[in-house]
Parts: C-alpha cells; structure tokens; sequence
C-alpha cells in the first residue's frame, strides 16, 4: 500500500477489544489459490465456478466436479500461508478472543497459527459421504492428486483431470467435498457463532472479500448495524465500502502486517 496507513485504521486496531477478522478468497490469493473471480482454467475453463461448486453440477458429473476439488486440493497443499493469514494469526495472539471467520475452504488459516477459525463454506479436507454425513469418509493422501493414478497415469497434470470420488466405506455412497455448495445452507453452529461474535464485537475487519455471497457478506452489515467500526483491506471497491469506517486499498499481505505494526508501535508488549 503506497500511500501511508490511514492513522484511523491503525487507532482503531489499537484501540479494539473484541475482533472479528472476515476473510474471502482474496487473502489467500497472493499464496497462489486462485480466487473465486479467477477464470478458471484447463478442464473447467469453460465452467463458471458457482455453476461447478453446486450439488446439480456434482450429481450430473461426479468425476469431473470431484478432479475440481482434487486439483483445488492439490493447489492448496502446495501453498503456503502469506503474511496477511500470519498477520491475522498476530492480532489473534494479541486481542484474547478474536474471532476469525473465513468463507475459504482452504486451510491457510490454521496452517498460520489462527487456533479456530469459523469456516463458513466448509473445507477441501472434510470430504462426507452423499447419503450421511455421520458415515466416516477419508481421503487418504495414497489417492493425493500427485500421485501417479492407480492405473499409472501421470501425477495431476497442472490444468487437473476427471476423478472418481471414493465410495463411502458404510454404505456405498457417493463421497462429496466437506463444502458448502450454493443453494445449500450454512452450518448452522458456525453461522449462529458468526453472527453473534459480529453483533458484540468492536472492530471487523474485512479482508479480501467481494461481498457479493450471501449470508457471509451480511457479517459486516451485522458488526455495523451492532455499532462496530468496520475495516475493509481490499485493492477493490465493493459493495462494503459504504458500511466501513476506512476501506483500505491495498492487498493483504502488505497491509495487514503494515496495519498491525502501525497499531502497536506505541507499546509493542502483548495484552494479557
Ligand atoms: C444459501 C464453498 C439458503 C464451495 C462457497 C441473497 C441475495 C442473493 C443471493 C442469495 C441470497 N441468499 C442466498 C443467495 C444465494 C447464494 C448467493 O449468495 N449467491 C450470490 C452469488 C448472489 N447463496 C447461497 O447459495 C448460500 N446458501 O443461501 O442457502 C438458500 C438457498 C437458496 C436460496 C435462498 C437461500 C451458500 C453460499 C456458499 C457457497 N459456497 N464456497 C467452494 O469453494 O467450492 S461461496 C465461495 O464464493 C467462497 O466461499 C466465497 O464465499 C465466494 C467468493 O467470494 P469471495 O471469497 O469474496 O471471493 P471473490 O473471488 O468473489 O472476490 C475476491 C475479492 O478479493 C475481490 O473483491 C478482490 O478484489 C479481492 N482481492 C483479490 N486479491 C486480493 C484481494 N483482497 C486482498 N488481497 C489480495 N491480494
């Protein structure tokens, strides 16, 4: 971020006692996932992903929505935390309770040391049988899309390939990605804790989302509407930017780490 850190922001942060942090895929972009906006290339290149990431899409053709994830998977395995998600993880450690909330199902999150971020839309490494959730299904990492296929066919080529899902092990089915398809409902238990930590929090910061996928994006009108100040980190405007106190126009992992330096240059000692 070129231009200085608004001393708002950095006051507010210094300042907050109860935070929530609001993550989209926009945070994990520059550790090389692609977001939600990237075209998508090779094999899905002519789907758009909010066709693809829906229960229609994987009963019409299994194999080709579960190499979608696999490759997504096997994208994410390869990436690492950037300093935003270590950021984040530092405000954690430095504000008790801190609420982390992310609408990513990749695990960069904890993989930065967040201890229990809330994930909205699930996760890639949950998979759960079609027929009951209850049933145990695994992935185990022999079947790892880089590893050769079963039947010797070359690792996962860069742009993906069609993939069997696994049977579940109880009863046969079908097994699905651990995710949040669109027309699908939240996890309840996370929803609920999601709204409830933005209506009693002091300061949200919104990072890397575009707003547009509900009811996430209602997070930050919840935290507003409950008297909140709300920080948004994007290099993009939004629909967001009329409910935050300073839209910050830059990218994660250059203003998260700048923002939380610029907060606690004062006294660098963590609050117990
Ligand atoms: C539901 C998991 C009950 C799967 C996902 C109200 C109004 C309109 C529509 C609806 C509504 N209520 C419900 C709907 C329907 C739908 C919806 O919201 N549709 C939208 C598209 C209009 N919602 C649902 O279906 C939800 N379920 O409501 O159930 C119901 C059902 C039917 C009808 C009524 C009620 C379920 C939604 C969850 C779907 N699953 N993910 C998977 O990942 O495969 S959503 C998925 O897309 C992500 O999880 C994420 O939530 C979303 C993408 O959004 P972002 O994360 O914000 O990412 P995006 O790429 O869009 O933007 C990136 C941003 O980052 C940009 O702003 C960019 O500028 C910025 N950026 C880029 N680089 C950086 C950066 N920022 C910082 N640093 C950088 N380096």
């Amino acid at each position: 971020m070129e231009e200085a850190l608004p001393h708002r922001a950095a006051e507010l942060l210094g300042d907050a006692r109860r935070v929530v942090v609001l993550t989209g895929a926009g945070i994990s972009a520059e550790s090389g996932v692609p977001t939600f906006r990237d075209d998508l290339t090779g094999l899905w290149a002519r789907f758009d992903a909010r066709e693809l990431a829906t229960a229609a899409a994987f009963h019409a053709d299994p194999d080709l929505v579960w190499g979608w994830y696999e490759w997504r998977r096997t994208r994410v395995r390869r990436a690492e935390p950037n300093p935003g998600h270590l950021a984040i993880a530092a405000i954690e450690a430095r504000i008790p309770g801190t609420t982390v909330i992310t609408q990513n199902v990749d695990d960069l999150h904890e993989r930065a040391g967040s201890p229990a971020p809330i994930h909205l839309h699930g996760s890639l490494f949950a998979p759960r049988c079609v027929a009951a959730a209850a049933h145990p299904a695994t992935i185990d990492d022999a079947d790892d899309a880089d590893a050769d296929a079963p039947d010797g066919e070359p690792a996962q080529p860069h742009d993906g390939r069609r993939i069997a899902p696994p049977r579940c092990t109880s009863c046969g089915a079908l097994v699905r990605p651990g995710v949040v398809w669109f027309g699908e409902m939240l996890p309840e238990a996370a929803f609920t804790a999601a709204v409830e930590a933005a209506a009693a929090c002091d300061l949200l910061l919104a990072v890397g989302t575009s707003g547009v996928v509900y009811p996430a994006a209602e997070i930050p009108r919840i935290a507003a509407r409950s008297g909140a100040a709300v920080i948004q980190v994007n290099p993009e405007p939004t629909p967001l930017d009329r409910v935050c106190a300073v839209n910050l126009r830059g990218t994660a992992a250059h203003v998260l780490p700048s923002l939380v330096a610029a907060a606690w240059a004062a006294d660098p000692a963590p609050r117990s």
